[in-house]
């Protein structure tokens, strides 16, 4: 029987939890695999758990073919365009499902879908119900068996999760193969791969002796490129039996590397699916950027294993239980192989430009969101990034011994089940004493805390006083807020640099201040002079910090902080200074001569690490500058970021070329010294691009590059600056990686954010390149997405950018509604420009908001938007 889908899209809450009506204990699964009718049969063994008779099961763009009830056709079901009701059921029954899918229509990427010729699957979120009807919740966990069976020549390998079991030929040169995964798993877990690969193999001995068979398979002729990921993976499993002493349970890890790919990664349970973007990497294609990159995330999925996959989430709405603390675990295992300070500001820097702005957008949701209506809008910065530093700010209240007791714990209670976030922090709390009911509110409570610091010295009691008070302002769908427990991490310098230690009623304190109220008083004894206070340091929480720094105190720190992040963080004030009195009063910058040595300072110090001189010599970016006004001057912005880096460019000319020169090239490798160097070397350089005198540089460095990294340095100084071999740069790179869409991907993207009136103009002609293609995640990513960000061709003041934005996002609503809801953030903080754009943005929503068949991951934020 057949009905029609209802037209609303309707929303989920949290508190509506109910536990699933039925137990399924197996999963039997067989896939007879054609690209445009794959047929399903799926049998499962079922069991009612409060006398339900009846089964309402979720399915979407299925074809459904057969019931079986204990092996006989079943007659008593509803099917609609979502679901499949089965009534008047026993208490424990075997059920078969037959389905038919149409894998080669599936543009959306979600389910079972072809990439380049090769069958692969996306279930993470709620794609496994584009495979079969199915109770398709990350709490009904089940032991599955897969069998494949395909075209031997065109599909030789046929993968899915666990453990090989069997295989065979059949008829008509197809074959087939049979896997069983002994963990029970929810069904976002499951994945499939049927295609030709190359294959790179390897070991890994675990912590108690058994070998673990390793296996990246990427397209034809890229074996050469995985061995970073290789590399990357048993640095994994090292690192997570020797800070976590986790230990992998298979005795197989798969990683399946394909280039048509919503996110980045997914940690089906040993069969990884990879975009080939998080796998590939040699040095004539790959930053080193990249090569960082795919570390992270070949380590973040792996660590996926045991947080998410032996303990995956009760519901939907408990996502950052899995994502908050694999994010902390893979920020963790890139900190300890490499540079833990460089590591931190680059997550400070997402937290503070990104996560801010999604926190105060219409779509602003706590770590653990209440309402969904489409679960894949909610794999955000929110849910990932400040998840990450919720789990972070338990990590420093407890420490690491008290911390790693609570994860023992945790996996003591909930291996091999779904539980929640509140399991998790009860483990942690239990685990250590450390009382954490308040500091709870971090999952319920959404927006950014200010944290408002006010100082005084008294010279005659030798006592310094901070009074500290905290608010945070009302967001889209909370007006109420409460103070929370922050941690806050203070030093006291002298003007001479050394610290004071602190002393609070007549005792030595840590650094480490607890606020938990509206407002609270520190008093610091036996304090000789007033002091310079470094405060929030290592970025201890993610809020926003109020002090009136002054120019001198922020000169001291960049100098003589005691950690590199609290060095990196003074100069970021410090610019920032000079950026907002820039843009209020649209002066030109000059930087006293106490600013400018302070940068003379950093380059001419040959006991820093290079790689955290080039991020101090980073400026924050045009998106972050813009979360610190209340009505966005887009072009005021853009003029005061030129401005500040053309001026530092000439007051430190000597300098910057001195350490641009003083470069030594040895043969290229991926250490972390040698990565260091060449960030460097490209941060002066994209200084040095800026004045006249020094504008061959990157050309010189273009034509004597031999590795990604410096190319790229090149062509973005190019890019950045206009210089008059831009147009060569960018030709020469076309002509040779234009048969590569991953490599050719860079190239969309200097395209994209080209800081000019005519950066549409290149984005139009790019979209008809070769190497472009619509259906492409990363390609409709790395030019239109990264266009979406260009200040000067987006946000253009006649409406171009945006009339542009609206047509591909209508374009991509109907192939990729998950690929358009990404690409739309930027449009849904209409609201904070001034009133021209504002205008001609919210137009633009209209216009998605009325279109017909508009999908419900765009439906949720432009309802949101234009509230
Ligand atoms: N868990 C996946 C993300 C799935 C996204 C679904 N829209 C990758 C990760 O976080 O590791
Ligand atoms: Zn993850």
């Amino acid at each position: 029987m057949q009905d029609t889908a209802s037209a609303q899209p309707v929303a989920k809450y949290r508190k509506d939890y109910t536990a699933p009506s039925h137990t399924i204990s197996t999963l039997d699964l067989l896939f007879k695999l054609h690209n445009t009718d794959t047929l399903v049969t799926a049998t499962s063994q079922v069991t009612s758990n409060n006398g339900a008779t009846e089964l309402a099961l979720v399915g979407e763009q299925l074809s459904l073919t057969e019931v079986l009830v204990d092996g006989k056709p079943w007659a008593d079901y509803v099917s609609t365009d979502e679901s499949l009701t089965i009534s008047n059921l026993p208490a424990t029954f075997e059920l078969t499902i037959t389905t038919q899918i149409n894998p080669s229509a599936n543009t959306a990427l979600e389910g079972l879908y072809l990439s380049d010729g090769a069958f692969c699957t996306q279930c993470e979120a709620e794609g496994f119900r584009r495979i079969t009807y199915f109770l398709d919740r990350p709490d009904v966990l089940a032991k599955y068996t897969t069998t494949i069976e395909a075209d031997k020549a065109e599909f030789p390998f046929l993968l899915s999760n666990g453990n090989k079991l069997a295989q065979g030929d059949l008829e008509n040169g197809r074959h087939w193969v049979k896997w069983e995964d002994p963990h029970p798993k929810p069904s976002y877990l499951f994945a499939l791969v049927a295609g030709d690969f190359d294959q790179l193999t390897d070991t890994f001995t675990t912590c108690s002796g058994r070998e673990v068979a390793l296996e990246i398979f990427v397209d034809k002729g890229n074996v050469d490129r995985a061995h970073h990921a290789m590399l990357s993976l048993k640095n994994s499993m090292k690192w997570d039996e020797e800070r976590f002493g986790l230990e992998y349970d298979l005795d197989i890890y798969m990683i399946v590397a394909v280039d048509f790919f919503n996110m980045g990664a997914m940690e089906n349970k040993g069969l990884n699916v990879f975009n080939s973007k998080f796998v590939l990497a040699d040095q004539s294609t790959a930053t080193d950027k990249d090569y960082l990159g795919i570390e992270a995330v070949i380590g973040h999925e792996y660590f996926h294993n045991w947080t998410g996959n032996r303990v995956t989430c009760r519901d939907w709405f408990q996502l950052s239980l899995k994502e908050g603390l694999t994010v902390f675990r893979d920020q963790e295992f890139s900190s300890d192989l490499g540079s833990r300070a460089v590591n931190r500001i680059n997550h400070v820097r997402i937290i503070r430009g990104p996560q801010f702005a999604e926190d105060a957008s219409p779509m602003s949701h706590p770590i653990r969101p209440e309402k969904v209506i489409e679960m894949n809008n909610f794999y955000t910065l929110t849910v990932y990034e400040k998840g990450s530093e919720v789990i972070r700010m338990i990590h420093t209240l407890l420490g690491e011994q008290a911390f790693q007791a609570g994860i023992k714990l945790y996996f003591e209670r909930h291996d091999g089940t779904a539980a929640t976030c509140d399991d998790f922090v009860a483990a942690m709390q239990d685990a250590s004493g450390v009382d954490l009911t308040q500091f709870k509110l971090w999952y319920s409570q959404s927006g950014t805390p200010t944290v408002t610091v006010v100082d005084s010295y008294d010279a005659q009691n030798k006592t310094y006083t901070l009074d500290i008070s905290q608010r945070t302002e009302p967001t889209a769908t909370q007006q109420e807020k409460h103070a929370l427990h922050i941690p806050f991490d203070v030093e006291l310098y002298r003007n001479d640099g050394s610290v004071i230690t602190p002393i609070i009623e007549g005792k030595e304190h840590s650094t480490l201040l607890q606020l938990t109220q509206d407002s609270q008083r520190f008093v610091f004894e036996q304090v000789d002079e007033a002091p310079t206070p470094s405060l929030l340091r290592e970025f201890t929480a993610p809020v926003k910090l109020e002090y009136s720094y002054t120019e001198q105190q922020l000169v001291l720190l960049m100098k003589c902080a005691t950690n590199e992040v609290s060095r990196w963080d003074a100069g970021q004030t410090l610019m920032s200074l000079y950026i907002k009195e820039a843009v209020s009063n649209g002066t030109d910058i000059t930087l006293s001569d106490d600013v400018l040595n302070s940068y003379k300072a950093l380059l001419t110090d040959t006991t820093l690490d290079s790689a955290f001189v080039a991020e101090a010599l980073t400026l924050p970016p045009h998106s972050e500058v813009s979360g610190w006004f209340d009505v966005i001057d887009v072009d005021g912005i853009s003029k005061a970021l030129t401005d500040l880096k053309l001026t530092l460019a000439k007051g430190l000319e000597a300098e910057l070329v001195n350490a641009y020169q003083s470069f030594t090239s040895e043969s290229y490798d991926i250490s972390h010294p040698s990565i260091a160097k060449r960030s460097l070397r490209n941060i002066c350089l994209s200084y040095l691009s800026c004045l006249p005198q020094h504008q061959d540089l990157a050309k010189a460095l273009f034509d004597g590059s031999d590795n990604m990294t410096d190319t790229m340095g090149a062509m973005s100084a190019a890019n950045q600056c206009d210089l008059a071999c831009r147009e060569a740069l960018m030709t020469a790179y076309s002509e040779r990686w234009a048969h590569d869409g991953l490599v050719m991907d860079k190239w969309f993207m200097l395209q994209g954010i080209k800081p000019s009136a005519d950066a549409l103009e290149g984005v139009k002609a790019a979209m008809e390149h070769s190497a472009f293609s619509m259906q492409n995640p990363n390609r409709v990513r790395n030019l239109i997405g990264a266009f979406f960000a260009n200040p000067y061709g987006f946000h253009a003041i006649d409406g171009s950018g945006y009339r542009f934005a609206g047509e591909m996002l209508a374009q991509l609503n109907s192939t990729n509604p998950q690929v358009a809801s990404r690409l739309i953030d930027p449009m849904l903080k209409f609201a904070r420009y001034d009133e021209t754009r504002k205008s001609l943005m919210r137009k633009e929503l209209e216009i998605l908001r009325d279109t017909p068949d508009l999908a419900k991951d765009l439906f949720e934020k432009v309802e949101a938007a234009l509230k």
